[in-house]
């Protein structure tokens, strides 16, 4: 059984073949479209696609936003271009042919990471730190997606009220902090218009704008992940995204978690499948659908 499992986020789309071992025989990515119309993401979509679905015989998405019933409703619509509602499994059903399932990314991406936890690890939080901040929750061995589908959106708790506005509506989310939008909106100056990918590459030369900026983020990261312990008793947090990812980050993430009470900490990991985690997620979540 071959799955067309697609991970769609707010800066890029990818799509890959994955065997029924959930080994990736093929990959492609393009760039996120950013508008507010739905015909930008249709056209990305089939392009990502059409070279890859004749070889499957259904499909996945992990994708950015609420996802109920196969629908995309932006929680944040402004990490796609201002796209609020987009019906996922309906479209590429009708593109390919097929049949599929959909999830929230950062949900997916917990599901993977968990199948490679320690036996005594039963509750975990996966975070991205990517174009938003998203978040999965495993609790006592399962999955939890919520009655709505919001369980886990985590870079929508408060990480400061008199921060900035966050495209959700609310003001000083985790997310219009630590993200790589956040990152970037808080830049001034000669730094002012790079995007976060940009900004790390300043950090690396010691530029110190940059430097702090990305503290900012890791220390806001932080806290939420305090917060999370205190919720969940999690006894593993995963932080995967590109900018979680990225050199140095989570080293950053640990110093700041380590001057919180010993009660709020817990172990944290990068992400084993690096930026794979939602496809993988993805398919796995298809796997239990059509068994
Ligand atoms: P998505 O949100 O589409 O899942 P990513 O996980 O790649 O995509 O996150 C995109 C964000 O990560 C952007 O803000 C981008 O500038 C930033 N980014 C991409 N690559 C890197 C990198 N190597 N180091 C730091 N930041 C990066
Ligand atoms: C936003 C929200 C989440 C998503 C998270 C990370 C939207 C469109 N997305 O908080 O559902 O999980 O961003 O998304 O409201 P990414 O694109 O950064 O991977
Ligand atoms: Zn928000």
């Amino acid at each position: 059984m071959i799955t067309l499992a697609m991970d769609i986020g707010g800066t890029k789309l990818a799509a890959a073949l994955v065997d029924s071992e959930l080994k990736i025989i093929e990959r492609r990515e393009i760039p996120t479209p950013a508008s507010k119309a739905p015909d930008a993401l249709e056209a990305a979509l089939s392009e990502l696609v059409t070279p890859l679905y004749p070889r499957a015989q259904h499909f996945a998405i992990a994708s950015t936003g609420i996802i109920q019933e196969g629908v995309l409703t932006s929680i944040n619509p402004a990490n796609l271009g201002g796209l609020s509602h987009f019906p996922l499994v309906k479209y590429l059903s009708a593109l390919t042919g097929l049949p599929g399932v959909a999830l929230n990314d950062a949900q997916a991406a917990a599901l993977a990471e968990y199948q490679h936890m320690p036996h005594a690890v039963r509750d975990m939080v996966f975070i991205t730190v990517s174009t938003g901040v998203g978040g999965g929750v495993v609790h006592n061995g399962k999955l939890v997606t919520g009655s709505g589908g919001l369980t886990g959106h985590c870079g929508h708790i408060l990480a400061d009220p008199n921060g900035p506005r966050c495209g959700c509506g609310r003001i000083g989310c985790v997310e219009a902090i630590a993200s790589g939008r956040g990152i970037a909106a808080a830049a001034e100056g000669e730094l002012c218009g790079l995007d976060a990918k940009a900004i790390f590459a300043q950090a690396a030369e010691g530029h110190a704008q940059a430097v702090a900026l990305i503290a900012r983020s890791a220390r806001t990261l932080a806290r939420l992940i305090a917060d999370l312990k205190a919720l969940t008793d999690c006894q593993r947090v995963v932080i995967g995204g590109s900018i979680g990812l990225a050199d140095g980050y989570l080293s950053q993430v640990q110093h700041y978690l380590a001057q919180e009470p010993g009660v709020y900490q817990t172990e944290l990991c990068s992400a084993r499948h690096r930026g794979d985690a939602g496809l993988l997620g993805a398919a796995l979540w298809a796997k239990g659908a059509w068994q």
